[in-house]
């Protein structure tokens, strides 16, 4: 494998790369959201799930130890990965601790971005505690320096919390799809519990008791904790927001609601009886309805229980255990070096958003704007349209200007060709959106998209996302002056 340093650069592409940005320390401008103290932004600034201003940054990569589960989710089928931390619908490499080891390495040579390990499945990271600690022991032993996270469905969770503290694992996903028994049975028809199988509002009484104390252990520990919740139409939508202040008042760091991925094609219970999922509309209306309550996170990408690399990418295939080395070595320096290279490359772009804060400022009325944006990390805007597998979703006005989602599309530009069959599924994709930007667009999607009333843009390519979206929201609502 190759231990060459993913630079900034290099994800840029940049015509003229702005090289040797103010360093944080010098710039005054900070990374650290404003709603974040110190000492917690230290905690989780290289965290691509805690930080949506990490996740342009760093990588998080899962491996498939905990294959068992205790529970049965309507929306799964043991088949496929666990749908809490993943996308249904391809089956994961599972692996032995020695094999995960081997696996963590390389991929920590290989790619600098790495920051996080995390376990989450394809079953449940603590029904299978024994795979899940044996590979966080082995791997503190060679890398020292990656974060340990898990993900469970919290039933097991009481009996394992002094471990997890014990082991310094910083980070812990329950997956809270209600807090109300009735609904709570809708949504799990059985549990496996203290060596009996229970169904109904039995089995879900035990399990949200299970997570509520769990949540509460992980906090009282100083743990930070992450609430996942399936957003189930007609099931728990309008449950979501007692959810949310249940798990606000019992001190969770982070509440991310989830789409349910519902396809007949998966199998699960859900998918064969017609259960549909959330438009993205509905998503966002629920998501805004929920501000102001526990943090939300809205930059999860559903991904699989072996994905590896960025949120929206998954690298996974690259480091499959018969394309490892039999034997791996590991080498901090690149992964330093990457970190130091980000550390400037985020004052220069502090200072970027606050410049761009400033513009959106100088516009009187509150106006929104809802901007689609072809990125492939470092929070510029770098990616062709034709290349683009997802686009950023971002709102600007008062409240600033904010990543509010994603939207996963078919790359357009196929070998060279532009893939016309593409089109209207990523335009009904873009429903909403008033602008695209993207680093290059041919005249062929801009026309199309133009017809369906967005305007797609590579006028701004390579600026920081932030730029590029303030540059946008004044030319279109500001005074001309206020557009440099
Ligand atoms: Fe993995 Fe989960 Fe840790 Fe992240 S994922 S165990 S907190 S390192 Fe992240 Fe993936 Fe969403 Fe999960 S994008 S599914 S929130
Ligand atoms: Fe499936 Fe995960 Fe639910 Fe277990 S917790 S049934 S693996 S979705």
């Amino acid at each position: 494998m190759s231990s060459q340093i993913v630079s900034l650069d290099s994800l840029t592409v940049s015509p003229s790369p702005r090289r040797g940005g103010c360093a944080s320390s010098s710039c005054g401008a900070s990374s650290r959201p404003a709603d974040i103290d110190p000492a917690t932004w230290e905690r989780i600034k290289d965290h691509p799930c805690y930080s949506e201003e990490a996740h342009h940054y760093f990588a998080r990569m899962h491996v498939a130890v905990a294959p068992a589960c205790n529970i049965q989710c309507n929306y799964c089928n043991r088949k496929y990965d666990c749908s809490n931390e993943s996308r249904p619908g391809v089956v994961s490499e599972r692996l032995t601790p020695e094999e995960a080891v081997r696996k963590v390495v390389a991929v920590a040579a290989a790619v600098p971005e790495l920051s996080v390990l995390g376990i989450a499945g394809p079953g449940d990271a603590l029904h299978d505690w024994k795979n899940t600690r044996a590979t966080f022991d082995a791997v503190r032993k060679v890398v020292p320096d990656i974060k340990f996270c898990l993900s469970t469905n919290g039933l097991a969770l009481p009996d394992h919390v002094d471990e997890i503290a014990e082991m310094a694992i910083d980070h812990v996903t329950i997956t809270i799809n209600a807090v109300d028994p009735e609904i709570g049975a809708r949504i799990y028809p059985w549990i496996f519990f203290d060596h009996k199988r229970r169904t109904g509002i039995e089995a879900a009484t035990i399990l949200l008791e299970r997570q509520m104390r769990g949540l509460e252990m992980l906090t009282a520990r100083g743990i930070l904790v992450k609430i996942n919740s399936v957003m189930i139409p007609g099931i728990n939508d309008d449950h979501l927001p007692e959810v949310n202040r249940a798990v606000r008042a019992r001190g969770a760091f982070l509440h991310n609601v989830m789409p349910l991925i519902s396809d007949p094609a998966h199998g699960t219970h859900f998918g064969l009886t017609g259960q549909r999922g959330p438009t993205p509309t509905e998503l966002k209306a629920l998501q805004d309805r929920l501000d102001g309550g526990a943090k939300l996170m809205r930059h999860c990408r559903q991904c699989r229980a072996d994905a590896i690399g960025l949120l929206g990418e998954d690298r996974g295939q690259e480091f499959n255990l018969d394309r490892l080395p039999e034997t791996v070595t590991y080498d901090p320096a690149p992964r330093q070096a990457y970190r130091a290279f980000v550390a400037a490359e985020r004052g220069d772009r502090g200072a970027a958003r606050d410049d761009a804060l400033r513009r959106i400022g100088a516009v009187a009325d509150d106006v929104r704007l809802l901007v689609a944006v072809a990125t492939k990390g470092g929070a510029r805007v770098n990616e062709h349209f034709g290349h683009a597998r997802e686009f950023q979703i971002y709102e600007a006005g008062s409240k600033g200007i904010t990543l509010v989602g994603h939207r996963k599309v078919d790359a357009y530009c196929m070998g060279g060709f532009g893939e016309d069959a593409t089109l209207g599924p990523t335009i009904s994709a873009l429903d909403g959106i008033d602008t695209v930007l993207c680093a290059k667009v041919g005249d062929c999607p801009r026309d199309a998209l133009q017809a369906a009333g967005i305007t797609v843009t590579d006028a701004h390519a390579y600026d920081y996302i932030e730029t590029a979206v303030g540059k946008v929201y004044a030319e279109r609502f500001g005074r001309a002056a206020a557009v440099a």
